[in-house]
Formats: C-alpha cells, structure tokens, sequence
C-alpha cells in the first residue's frame, strides 16, 4: 500500500448549482451545502453518496480543535480512516498549535477506498490550499492498519509511521440515514462495521469515533481501557447536534485479552 498521486475527477464526481440537477434524495442536503461547505461555491466537489455522510465544515473544524486537546501533545500524526470528499482531513490540516502558526500534526493520513471520492477530496483540498499536506490513500483502511501493525515493510515509506505517537479518526458509514429510526442506535446494528469491529481494528491507537447523535452510551463507555475514561463531545449546528464524538485512549497491553 502506498501513497496515492493527484487522482483526476471523473463523471462521477459532481459540483452542482442549480436544483434541478440534483437528485431527489439529496435536495434537502444540497439546500445545506453553505453549511457543510461554507466555501461550496468555489468549486466544491463531491460524489452523490458523500452527501449523507459528509461531515460540515463547522463541526471538522472543531473535531480538528477537540481531537488536539484531547491527546497527549505527543502524537504527531494522525489518520482519517474514511477520508470521504475531504472535510476532516482539510481541518485536521488546518488546524494550528496555540501559536496560531506551528501545523498541529506533522503528518495528515486520508484513506478512502472510492476513487472518484478520493479525487474530489484531493481537489476540495486544493481548494484550502492543504492538498499537499495530506498523505493521501487509495484503500482500505483496515488493510492498512493490519499492516501498520503487523507488517510495515509493506507500506510505502510516507505510510510506516509510529503507532505510539499516531491518532486515529474514524467517520465510518453509519448504514445510510435510516440510523434515525431507533430512538437509541444500536452500535453493534451499524453496517457494514459495528462498534465492535471497529473498537478492535483501532484500540491499540488512540481514536476518535464520529458516531449518530443517538448512538448507545452504554456500548461505548464499555471500550474504556481499565484506569481510563472516554470523551464524549455533541456537535451541533445551529442548535441541533449533527452527531457525536467518543475520544476512546489506546488500550494498554494488559488490556489485549480483554472481550470489548
Ligand atoms: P442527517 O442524519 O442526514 O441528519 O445528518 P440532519 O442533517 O441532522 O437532518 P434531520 O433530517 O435530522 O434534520 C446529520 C449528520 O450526520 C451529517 O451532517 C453527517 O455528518 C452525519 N452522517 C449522516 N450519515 C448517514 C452518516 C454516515 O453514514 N456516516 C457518517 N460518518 N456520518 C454520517
């Protein structure tokens, strides 16, 4: 696995400006695209499925701000597992140390396995002047990992980092916004990854979940390493929480056998 080049747009890759060329399903999301994106009219790209998924520009920026206080300031890099059209990844490559000036991390990992999607985020970034900050990566992010853990050598360089001073961020597919049903959502329902595949993909590393808004507490709070508590942090848009973020600390090895 290795590190992507500039991926070009392709057909599927869409920057829309009139309603009627919108699909019916994704008016209500495109009517919020100054919200998600407060820059959309410069030439945001997007594919039509990243629009349900797609994290607002308000809500990334303050993740990016959050995810920074939360961890030891001695991570250095951290990975977007689900890297979509690019909004996580731009704001944690905005984000700045309290100097206002100094990059928080001194590598931004993007994985996305969709390469339409992938070339609109690489293009979004452009956009924020960060393409070029971002590693970017055309695959798995759970091969990925896999590797990282257990066989390095067969990543590029720019992918061999040190997990101990690496933070994960993980935006997965919730299973579409049919997720609204359940008063409480039942994590270990999610598809196609449940809580549980996640939380052993990722606990070796801290991470960071973004999760629905009514996601089940009580599930999370069980992934909290002996001796460790979890963050849990509403984001909202103008008054409505958009979603949540559980800022889970790395297992210590005494952890390993324990059943999440
Ligand atoms: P939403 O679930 O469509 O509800 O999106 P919204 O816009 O609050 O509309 P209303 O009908 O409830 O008023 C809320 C937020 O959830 C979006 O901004 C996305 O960031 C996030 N989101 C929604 N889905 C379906 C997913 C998903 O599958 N994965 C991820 N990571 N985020 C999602």
């Amino acid at each position: 696995m290795k590190q992507a080049k500039k991926l070009p747009l392709t057909s599927q890759c869409h920057h829309w400006t009139r309603l009627a060329e919108v699909p019916w399903d994704l008016q209500k999301y495109w009517q919020q695209r100054y919200t998600i994106f407060p820059y959309y009219n410069d030439g945001i790209y997007m594919t039509e499925a990243a629009w349900y998924g797609v994290t607002p520009e308000p809500v990334a920026t303050r993740i990016a701000h959050d995810l920074a206080s939360v961890v030891s300031p001695s991570k250095a890099t951290v990975v977007d597992l689900f890297g979509g059209v690019g909004a996580n990844a731009i704001s944690l490559a905005l984000a700045t140390c309290e100097d206002g000036e100094t990059p928080r991390w001194s590598k931004v990992i993007a994985i996305e396995l969709d390469a339409p999607t992938l070339a609109c985020a690489q293009h979004n970034a452009s956009l924020y002047g960060v393409a070029e900050d971002i590693v970017w990566v055309l695959g798995d992010s759970f091969k990925y990992l896999q590797l990282l853990l257990n066989d390095p050598d067969k990543l590029g360089p720019e992918l061999r980092v040190d997990t101990a001073s690496t933070v994960l961020f993980a935006s997965p597919p919730w299973g579409g916004p049919g997720y609204k049903t359940d008063e409480i959502f039942d994590l270990n329902t999610m598809e196609p990854y449940n809580l549980t595949q996640l939380h052993r993909a990722y606990r070796a590393m801290d991470h960071a979940l973004y999760l629905p808004r009514t996601s089940d507490l009580r599930q999370i709070a069980k992934l909290a390493p002996a001796g460790t508590k979890i963050e849990v942090v509403q984001y909202c848009v103008e008054g409505a929480s958009k979603a949540m973020v559980a800022y889970i600390p790395a297992a210590k090895d005494e952890d390993d056998n324990q059943d999440t």
